[in-house]
């Protein structure tokens, strides 16, 4: 029998409704909700492929433990771990009092989660410290809008999409990171050609080709822009004087900082054309106008101010509060929303609450039913790692999220938790970079067998659901710290009991309750609502029927006397200061396919078609200056950090701008990622690090000896395996291609270069973990003299010859045709002919597929470019190769390849 289980996508703050379908305790396949008002049924690529990560190889199963740093994990019971944790814990809190103890999560977790650890840390252990990866994420937005409009709470909803005449983009690549948000404004476009969309995105992205105005400023020059289309506003007297007067403090000040901001002096700060700012701020002016920002707003030193730079735009035009209106801040991950709710962070407390306001402290402690909540502020994320590094905090217990490849200054990051006394990590799968530092490491449940409840974007709150039992000994994130604070609060002989709770529903109701009377007020909600009526938004009061589609709709604001602020934004400059020895800059961002550090996605053959290896992507005239060409292996360094890997040609990026996507770590590379190059400096007021911006200086790699293997596997083992090799090259990546057949899950290929030939033993090494050692049905060439060789496995598992492995050393020029060979798995007698010949060019006539720009049907860019130049447009092409008819995550490059490619 098939079960389905309504649930929430996992990924990002869209918040998309799913359907479940399992058999056997096991998850078989995924749908979108229908009836999910996020979605209305659409999955991106990633939601779409989640049943594919529902696998146990890479998961971790059973608690492990250390007792020194030199020993290895073994495995142990739950209850020795968490005997030993609690010692471990009570010893550390004696003797160095609470703050020197912390915990670091994640908006990941579910709200109900969430609740626990804090409560854990402020009300039983009385430290502040407990921060979260959203203090990389929605941190300056949480600051941007607690300072203009009172509160932490995005005013608009997905509707207003719909219903906006300008649609202002700004830092955000909604194409890859929201994609069914997306797929929505695409939508509005279709039914409203009218709609203006404007994107401001130092990058040409799919998100920034599809607007009807790009403005390309420069990296981190925001504010400026901001002040100057205010200035335009101004001038052309198209601001709401009655909003300001009625609803609004402190715009004589404002007025007065942006009369400077004239369109030349933008125009030459932001490196854009001073008619484009004009235009910008007319359309902007007209309105309706909506706002979507993201990372290029929170992720920098001047996160608040550009957060709230932005806002002035809306208050001082008066698009808020109304259809098709609003600074509409998008969130990351599927719960940064619930996190703030239940105030998981370093500076918050319960319910939108401000530790450091003495009231809410107390009000807090009553709740709980403890003396005090300590008034301390605790660490936030970069300063909880310096503590842990300078040894001020002893413990740190990890969940959800892998600061060893995400954080900024990652070298620093790794450095403390070598440092600390204690290391905790609780994570779901075993491939992931933090676990490594873990003295006890703790496997908890995860989508699809967890249940709870997370908010999304708009501030819709939805279930989640478990579709199947949680593995072997894994378990619920709540529960492990609910069994942990028991054993804790027994250890410190503290009579309360604070953890009574045997459900999540316990904990949703507890929180529910800490909301009364607050802007998020949630009291008129139940599980039993969410499951019959569906998804809600906030506030939804006792009595109410429905919860708020739109905040502020009345010109009331969170502020004491209603009206909101306007901040006087100064732009002060950009972070990033290239100079003589670093000259370029980098920016980071996502893909499409892939999410964070890939300990899911990364499993996945067929999300690696679209950006299938780690590289830095370079403008036409930076590569020629420095005679790089498409492929060649380059060293990006700084006094950070350095890291190897392939440069490739990109008209996405401005001249003497570079970028990386955050993703690649030492799980897929010899290196570690992005953040061994961005620093730890923050912004002041969010303490939101700089991830976006650094300077860099990059230098062409001589490596002349290259391998390439490639290898269809039945399983993540192979892998596992390879990985543990990477550091022998100067460069290597090792990843996932091709599709899951009945007979494999796709292919691994690893990509080596080197200095020179390396010690001999690897290569036989790389062999036997491969399985394509001598006694195995091989074809083989081998030129000692040139020091090449080729290797090629054909097994018979299907019934038929099938290519099923390829080694090349030496010269690795049929790397993509022999990729194209894999994947269609076919043996031909003019493949054993190359195989056998000292050929290391492909055969004359063979041209690889390129890449897979529709992941859901598989359709290749160069069977695209071809059809387009046949005379196809998009209705061809989706009719003919029937890319782009599934999810329609790749619509906005297939518009792009018509465009460039149509001869008309
Ligand atoms: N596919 C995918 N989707 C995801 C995620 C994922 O890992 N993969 N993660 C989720 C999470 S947690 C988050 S936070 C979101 C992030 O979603 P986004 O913020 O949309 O994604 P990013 O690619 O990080 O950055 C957005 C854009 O900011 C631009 N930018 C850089 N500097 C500046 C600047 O100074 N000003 C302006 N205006 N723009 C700038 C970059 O060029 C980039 O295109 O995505 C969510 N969705
Ligand atoms: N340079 C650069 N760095 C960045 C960014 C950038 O744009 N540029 N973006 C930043 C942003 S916005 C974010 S949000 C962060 C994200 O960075 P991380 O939080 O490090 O990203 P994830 O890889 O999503 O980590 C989530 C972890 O939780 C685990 N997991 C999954 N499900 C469960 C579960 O149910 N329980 C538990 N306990 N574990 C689970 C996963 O295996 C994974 O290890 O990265 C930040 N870092
Ligand atoms: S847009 Fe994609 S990743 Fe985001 S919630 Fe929806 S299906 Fe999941
Ligand atoms: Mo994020």
């Amino acid at each position: 029998m098939i079960k389905e289980t309504k649930s929430t996508c996992c990924y990002c703050g869209v918040g998309c409704g799913v359907i479940i379908s399992s058999q056997n305790d096991k998850i078989i396949d995924i749908k979108g909700d229908p009836n999910h008002p996020a979605n209305f049924g659409r999955l991106c690529t990633k939601g779409a492929t989640l049943h594919l990560t529902a696998k146990l190889d890479n998961r971790l199963l059973y608690p492990e433990m250390r007792l020194t740093r030199e020993a290895t994990r073994k495995r142990v019971s739950w209850d020795d771990s968490l005997n030993y944790l609690t010692e471990q814990f009570a010893q550390t809190i004696e003797k160095h009092g609470p703050d020197s103890v912390a915990f670091y999560i994640s908006g990941q977790l579910l709200t109900e989660d969430y609740y626990v650890f804090n409560k854990l840390a402020k009300g039983l252990i009385g430290t502040n410290n407990v921060d979260t990866n959203s203090r990389l994420c929605m941190s300056s937005a949480v600051t941007g809008y607690k300072a203009t409009l009172g509160s932490d709470a995005p005013p608009a909803c997905y509707e207003d999409i719909d219903s906006t005449e300008c649609l202002f983009i700004t830092g955000s690549n909604t194409a890859f990171a929201h994609p069914i948000i997306f797929r929505r404004i695409e939508d509005a476009k279709k039914n409203n050609p009218n709609l203006k969309i404007i994107v401001v995105d130092p990058r040409r992205t799919d998100t920034a080709q599809a607007a009807d105005l790009h403005l390309a400023i420069l990296p981190g020059t925001d504010v400026a822009l901001y002040n100057g289309m205010l200035h335009v506003l101004l001038w052309e007297g198209m601001l709401d004087m009655a909003f300001i007067n009625a609803h609004t403090n402190g715009f004589d000040a404002l007025k007065d900082t942006v009369r400077e901001y004239t369109p030349k002096m933008v125009a030459d700060i932001c490196g854009i054309k001073e008619a484009d700012i004009i235009t910008a701020a007319k359309w902007f002016g007209k309105g309706p106008s909506l706002s979507m920002y993201c990372m290029g707003l929170n992720q920098s030193i001047h996160g608040t101010d550009k957060n709230a730079a932005l806002i002035n735009l809306h208050l001082a035009t008066g698009q808020i509060g109304k259809l098709g209106a609003g600074p509409f801040s998008l969130t990351g991950q599927p719960n940064a929303m619930g996190g703030r709710e239940v105030g998981g962070m370093a500076n918050l407390l319960s319910a939108h609450r401000d530790l450091a306001n003495p009231e809410h402290r107390a009000e807090v402690a009553k709740f709980w039913g403890v003396e005090s909540v300590p008034a301390t502020p605790g660490k936030t994320a970069i300063e909880m790692f310096d503590a842990v590094k300078d040894g001020s905090i002893k413990a740190i217990w990890i969940a959800c999220t892998n600061p060893a490849h995400s954080m900024p200054d990652v070298n620093n990051v790794i450095a403390a938790l070598q440092n600390a006394e204690l290391v905790v990590v609780q994570d779901a799968y075993n491939n992931i970079d933090t676990n490594q530092y873990a003295d006890v490491l703790l496997p908890a449940s995860t989508w699809g067998e967890k249940e709870g409840s997370v908010t999304n974007t708009e501030r819709r709150i939805t279930r989640v659901n478990p579709a199947v039992s949680k593995p072997a000994e894994a378990r619920h994130d709540w529960a492990i710290m609910v069994d942990f604070a028991q054993r804790l609060e027994k250890r410190l002989a503290k009579s309360s009991n604070l953890f009574p709770y045997t459900t999540t529903e316990e904990i949703f109701n507890e929180h529910r309750e800490t909301t009364r009377g607050r802007d998020l007020d949630i009291t008129g909600l139940s599980y039993g609502l969410l499951n019959e009526q569906g998804p809600q938004q906030w506030p939804f009061k006792a009595g109410d029927t429905t919860g708020a589609a739109r905040l502020y709709t009345d010109g009331v604001f969170q502020k004491p006397d209603g009206k909101a602020q306007f901040v006087n934004a100064i732009y002060k400059g950009t972070a990033d200061k290239t100079d003589a020895r670093h000259p370029l800059h980098l920016l980071t961002g996502r893909l499409r396919d892939q999410w964070h550090g890939m300990s899911r996605t990364g499993t996945v053959a067929q999300l690696f078609n679209h950006a299938e290896e780690p590289v830095i992507q370079m403008s036409a005239d930076d590569m020629m200056r420095r005679s790089i060409k498409n492929g060649d292996i380059v060293k990006v360094s700084n006094k950070r950090g350095s890291l190897v890997l392939a440069a490739q040609l990109s008209d996405e990026v401005q001249a003497s701008q570079t970028f990386i996507a955050m993703h690649w770590g030492s799980q897929f590379m010899h290196g570690l990622g992005v953040n061994a190059l961005m620093p730890p400096t923050f912004d002041k007021t969010s303490k939101q690090p700089e991830l976006k911006h650094t300077a860099i200086k990059i230098e062409k790699l001589e490596l002349p000896w290259r391998m390439t293997v490639m290898r269809t596997i039945q399983n993540l083992d192979m892998l596992e395996k390879v990985r543990g090799l990477l550091a022998n090259f100067d460069y290597a990546t090792c990843g996932l291609f091709g599709r899951k057949t009945e007979h494999h899950v796709g292919m691994l290929i690893l990509r080596a270069a080197h200095t020179q030939a390396p010690e001999s033993g690897l290569i036989e090494q790389i062999d036997q973990i491969l399985a394509m050692t001598d006694d195995m049905p091989l074809l083989n060439y081998q030129d000692a003299k040139r020091g090449i060789s080729k290797r090629i496995l054909v097994t018979n598992d299907s019934g038929k010859p099938e290519v099923t492995g390829v080694r090349l050393v030496g010269e690795t020029l049929a790397t993509d045709w022999l990729k194209e060979v894999m994947t269609s798995g076919e043996f031909t007698a003019e493949l054993r002919r190359w195989a056998l010949a000292p050929l290391s060019t492909p055969p004359a006539g063979q041209r690889s597929r390129g890449k897979i720009i529709c992941n859901c049907l598989d359709v290749a860019e160069n069977d695209i470019i071809e059809t387009i130049q046949l005379g196809a447009d998009l209705i061809t092409l989706q009719n003919k190769l029937k890319c782009g008819t599934e999810c329609g995550s790749c619509v906005p490059e297939l518009k792009r390849l018509v465009a460039a490619n149509s001869k008309h």
